[in-house]
Parts: structure tokens; sequence; C-alpha cells
């Protein structure tokens, strides 16, 4: 089928539902028959930058490396999701500039904090307030949100299939799919 290669950036507090709705979007892509690669911090963070943590160059070396292999992967034809927090604007205009404007999606997966440590679901907020987990994003560490995403997601209000929906239109509008 017929797809315009591209990154779809998902970005978001911890429990904000990046994965979750990165994963959903790409199973109803694959679904509908377009070619996709889901990177995550399942398949990453254990593997190509399992020797980063959490300070900011850290994190800055992460979103680097995920923005170089996902360059390569759309090089390759995929449309790409990715599911990092990706805290600062400047790395993730990093990302847009390698990838080039047209092909890059900016979906800021917004769910408050309040939320997000509502959910809590593995207990990171927790241990994080508690001093057990230092430079936690949200907490001890900053988040600076997207200014002009190309999706924007209302992720603690509506449901999976709701946000799913909302880029697969946005995906339409783009010409993507
Ligand atoms: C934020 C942390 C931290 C700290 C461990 N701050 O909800 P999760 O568990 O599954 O997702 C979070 C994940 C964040 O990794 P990223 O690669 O997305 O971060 S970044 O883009 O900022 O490089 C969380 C867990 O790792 N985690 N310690 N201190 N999240």
């Amino acid at each position: 089928k017929n797809q315009t290669p591209c990154v779809l950036w998902f970005t978001g507090l911890s429990g904000a539902g990046k994965s979750t709705v990165a994963g959903a979007l790409e199973n109803r892509l694959v679904e509908l028959g377009y070619h996709t690669y889901l990177l995550d911090g399942d398949n990453v963070r254990h593997g190509l930058c399992r020797d980063l943590g959490f300070s900011s160059q850290d994190r800055r070396e992460n979103i680097r490396r995920i923005g170089e292999v996902a360059n390569l992967m759309v090089d390759a034809g995929l449309i790409v999701l990715s599911a990092f927090i990706s805290p600062h604007r400047e790395e993730r205009e990093m990302v847009r500039d390698l990838v080039g404007d047209d092909a890059f999606f900016e979906v800021y997966v917004d769910t408050s904090l309040a939320e997000c440590e509502k959910r809590d679901p593995k207990g990171l907020y927790k241990k994080a307030r508690a001093g057990e987990i230092s430079q936690f994003t949200g907490i001890d560490s900053e988040y600076q949100i997207p200014l002009k995403p190309e999706i924007h997601l209302n992720a603690g209000e509506q449901t999976v299939a709701e946000s799913v929906e909302a880029c697969i239109q946005a995906l339409k509008r783009h010409n993507v799919i």
C-alpha cells in the first residue's frame, strides 16, 4: 500500500500513554496494510541505549541515537513510531531537522502530571516522591511541553481508541496514508 515514510514522534510524561497509543496505532496501521516500526523503551533502552541513564546528557544522547535510527528507517520506507519522553524541545527539534520537517510529526501525549501520578503503573512516581529515584521527569527533572505539535492528544481524557483515530485522521490529512 502507498505510504509516505515518516516519523511519528510521541512525547510526554512517564505514564502519559505514549507506548500504549503508539502500539495501538501501529496495530491499526499494520491491519490497514502499511509497513511500520515501533521504537520504544522496551526495544531501545535495553539494547542500543543500555549504557545510558537519565541525566540530561544521557537523555540527549538517547534521543540522538533514536533519531538517527528513525531516520534510517524512514530511508527504508517505513512509517516509524517512536515513544520516548524526550523532555527537551531542542532534541526533538534536532530530530525534526534530521528527518526533515515534512516527514516529522510531533505527537504530544498530553496527560497531566496529576493523572500520570495517579496512574503510576510502575510505582515510579511514588519512588521519585520518596527520593528513591532522582532526576525523575515532572518531579525533579524538567519536561518542556511542545509548542506546536502536529498532533495533540488529550490522552488524560480520551480513550486509546479515540487517540488512535485522531492520529489516523491527521495522517490522512497530511497525505501520509
Ligand atoms: C523518567 C524514568 C526515569 C527517570 C526510569 N525519569 O514509564 P516508563 O518508566 O516505562 O517510562 C519511563 C522511561 C523513560 O525513558 P525514555 O527513554 O523515554 O526517557 S528520555 O526520553 O527522557 O530519555 C520510566 C523509566 O524510563 N524511567 N528512570 N529518572 N523516566
